[in-house]
């Protein structure tokens, strides 16, 4: 154990990871600190800084965790953040006392200039070398002694998606007081910088890696012209289809155990208002949405497999291909894939664009992709009212119609972020630099903790936000109590002081609004209340018919809902093309705004997305239900 010091500043030491984009410094940073930090196949996945705590040897160390860059002159906001964090320029952020700079073995070469950089600012710097594995696999090597002595500081080599040199690296951290310092530190002239990246590489001996032999015949197929739009195609059917054809029976499952739950609640507790409120009010409400839990994994499950293997960001290769025209670069792709799982992440991923106004053309079209809050909201009218059978091959209609929402979004992005190009926000795109990342089998420790994440941050949701929805929605749907007339049956009873309720009066008052598009006041009220978050307009359909009828299932009550007056369904196929047309475009998402708000540091640009997007949300659902009305 080696003793602190006494010169050593008082407090744990504080050590920055530096390094290329996708080097390894997050995957590093986890396996040191046993923290979840977001790790991904493609660069540009942190783009802010992040600090964890950690023993090393006895010795109480932070470690922080930086955006990848490649160099420490910055080109956009989460490089920025690498120089200011060096500089001590973030306000209550301690500069880190100790370097930690983390290099893709099979790119060292490419790493120097930063290496270079870092070396230069003469703090106690070391390097981690990663890829240690892919390196010897591409028939690669290099003397990490003889590196070590080409640039006078310590240099370890790992593998550290397998925990590879993990007890090594700790030694060494543990003390960077005593790392060895360059007798002479590299040049600051980028000309003579250049020399001394020659001198090191011909110093350590390095043998350059092959390229490597999987990845590039992969890509022959992965990202041809043709081929590779057509696999594109195919992955995300098949990626659709698996979300229906696998979630079925687990959900069927949930639905049952929520139903018991509620009995059992009924059961034990004294009839009345309050066993209203835990089976109709929380038990209906946050269970309708927890059926989807399954659904929800599997999403996951597949984007993550999918983003691990390199898969991704040959999508956005291929996808940024067939869209050249739109005038946004390849690092917006990046931003907007991920928008999938989540807009408020994706947003904060445009960070790694230097254009300002590329990147504030993402950030305005980032909340169309079909994140995963509108699955809930689909998934139950899909399963409701699109019929089961065969459609196409092996593709059910259920798994199409889920495709189709989610191609349409992408698709309008790009309309939207091309007609803002050509007005509002005129400029030229940039050049597509996103760099390719090798194919890499992905770890199954990895792949379960990312899926356990967002599974959890799902029940969180449920548990919290919605939670809370699900008890302010009952009590608006509850009260002011109105004694219905004696000789109506329990359903109308219930009906009519639904009807009568504060949350039934909003919908009613709004109904006007909503009736073109065939919508209800119930729906209405659906409506309102999913500006929250998406989701809450299940929870509250599910509140909304649990009251009418406590058996019946949510999917057989909108089945079966009648117009009281004409006597139609109100959940007519036009509704329906209407609702899930409104949910594709409209911006039901407080955390999206507020993430705007932040990110563009003004109150104007999540009021323009949110107000555009209504327009498209109205006017699109408007044109679905006349385009069903004429076709049925
Ligand atoms: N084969 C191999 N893969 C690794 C190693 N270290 C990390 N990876 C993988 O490399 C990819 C990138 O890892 P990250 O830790 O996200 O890289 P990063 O440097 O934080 O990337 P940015 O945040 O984008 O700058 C992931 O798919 C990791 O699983 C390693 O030593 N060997
Ligand atoms: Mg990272």
């Amino acid at each position: 154990m080696s003793a602190v010091s006494a010169a050593s500043p008082p407090g744990p030491v504080r050590l920055g990871l530096i390094g290329s984009p996708n080097s390894g410094k997050t995957t590093l940073f986890n396996a040191l600190t046993g923290l979840r930090a977001k790790v991904g196949n493609y660069p540009g996945v942190t783009v802010e800084r992040r600090e964890g705590a950690l023993v090393l040897e006895g010795r109480d160390a932070r470690l922080i965790d930086l955006p990848g860059t490649y160099s420490l002159d910055p080109i956009s906001p989460d490089e920025a953040v690498v120089s200011q964090v060096l500089a001590g320029e973030v306000e209550g952020v301690a500069p880190p006392e100790a370097l930690v700079i983390v290099a893709d073995a099979c790119s060292l070469e490419r790493s120097l200039l930063l290496i270079a950089q870092v070396v230069a600012e003469d703090r106690p710097t070391c390097l981690v070398l990663t890829m240690m594995d892919e390196l010897a696999v591409r028939g690669g090597s290099l003397d990490t002694s003889r590196l070590q002595d080409a640039l006078g500081i310590p240099v370890v080599p790992v593998v550290g998606h397998k925990g590879l040199g993990i007890r090594q690296l700790r030694v060494l951290l543990a003390d960077p007081e005593a790392w060895s310092r360059p007798p002479v530190l590299p040049p600051e002239n980028r000309l003579e910088q250049s020399a001394w990246i020659d001198s090191v590489m011909s110093a350590c001996g390095a043998e350059r890696p092959d390229v490597h032999a999987t990845t590039e015949r992969i890509d022959r197929v992965v990202v041809h012209p043709i081929l590779g739009s057509l696999l594109f195609l195919a992955v995300m059917l098949t990626f659709f289809q698996l979300i229906f054809a696998w979630a079925t029976p687990a959900m069927d499952w949930i639905d049952g155990a929520m139903g018991t739950a509620a009995d059992f609640a009924r059961g034990l507790l004294p009839a009345g208002l309050f066993a209203d409120f835990v089976a109709d009010g929380l038990i209906a409400g946050v269970g309708s949405v927890v059926i989807f839990l399954p659904q929800i994994v599997l999403l996951f499950s597949l984007l993550y497999l999918l983003e691990d293997v390199g898969y991704m960001a040959r999508a956005a290769f291929v996808v940024d291909r067939a869209m050249a025209r739109i005038g946004l670069e390849g690092r917006a792709f990046v931003a907007l894939l991920s928008s999938f799982a989540c807009a408020v992440p994706g947003i904060m991923a445009t960070r790694t664009m230097p254009s300002p106004r590329d990147r504030l053309v993402t950030i305005l079209v980032a909340p169309l992709m079909t994140c995963s809050a509108r699955l809930p909201v689909y998934a139950l009218l899909i399963a409701a009212f699109v019929p089961q059978e065969a459609a196409w091959g092996p593709f059910g209609m259920q798994g199409l119609v889920l495709f189709a929402l989610y191609i349409v979004a992408p698709l309008t992005a790009m309309a939207v972020a091309a007609v803002l190009r050509r007005s509002l926000l005129p400029g030229e795109g940039m050049p597509f630099i996103l760099e390719l990342p090798s194919y890499r089998v992905p770890g199954l420790r990895l792949w379960l903790s990312q899926v356990w994440g967002s599974a959890w941050a799902f029940l969180r949701r449920a548990g919290t936000i919605i939670l809370l929805a699900s008890m302010v929605l009952w009590m608006l749907l509850t009260f002011p109590r109105t004694e219905p007339p004696a000789n109506l049956g329990p359903e109308q009873a219930a009906a009519y002081s639904l009807e009568r309720s504060a949350a039934g009066r909003v919908g009613k008052a709004i109904e006007p609004a909503i009736a073109p598009l065939g919508f209800d006041w119930k729906i209405g009220v659906g409506l309102l209340a999913s500006l929250a978050a998406r989701e809450v307009f299940v929870s509250t359909l599910a509140q909304v018919y649990a009251t009418e009828d406590p058996d019946a299932s949510l999917r057989a009550a909108i089945r079966a809902d009648t117009n009281p007056v004409t006597g139609e369904k109100i959940f007519s196929p036009a509704t329906v093309a209407a609702l899930l047309t409104f949910f594709v475009f409209a911006l039901q998402c407080t955390s999206t705004i507020a993430t705007i708000a932040r990110e563009t540091n003004s109150w104007r640009w999540p009021t323009f997305a949110f107000g555009y997007m209504l327009a498209l949300a109205y006017g699109g659902a408007l044109l679905a239900r006349h385009i069903t009305l004429a076709l049925t």
